[in-house]
């Protein structure tokens, strides 16, 4: 038994000793056409893009989720693409991207 644990607890020392030494960090990432990164995309996207793009509103938090058609610029488009995506069904990239500029995946 004492064999047992020994052994378990040289095997274990790699582990606290190296395990540690890593630190990864991870860029969040955003459903496209999230404007708001509330985790879904919704009427409200659409619209924190109009107030982008014609001042009445805060700035987008993030760039990339609000280029919904992916051309690398977010403009009037991208909230008639989020609207017909919505209420009509259009296909949109449904993909993750993260916080980066527009058009960045
Ligand atoms: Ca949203």
């Amino acid at each position: 038994m004492k064999r047992l644990i020994l052994s378990l607890a040289l095997l274990a020392v790699p582990f606290f000793v190296f395990g540690r030494g890593y630190e990864v960090e991870y860029e969040p990432e955003y459903l496209n056409g999230d404007t708001n990164l509330d985790g879904a995309v919704c009427f409200d996207d659409s619209l924190a893009i109009l107030f982008y793009l014609w001042g009445g509103g805060s700035e987008l938090e993030c760039l990339s989720p609000s280029d919904v058609d992916r051309s690398g610029v977010v403009g009037l488009e991208d909230a008639i693409l989020g609207l017909r995506h919505v209420f009509l069904g259009a296909d949109i990239q449904d993909c993750w991207v993260t916080c980066g500029r527009a058009g960045s995946e």
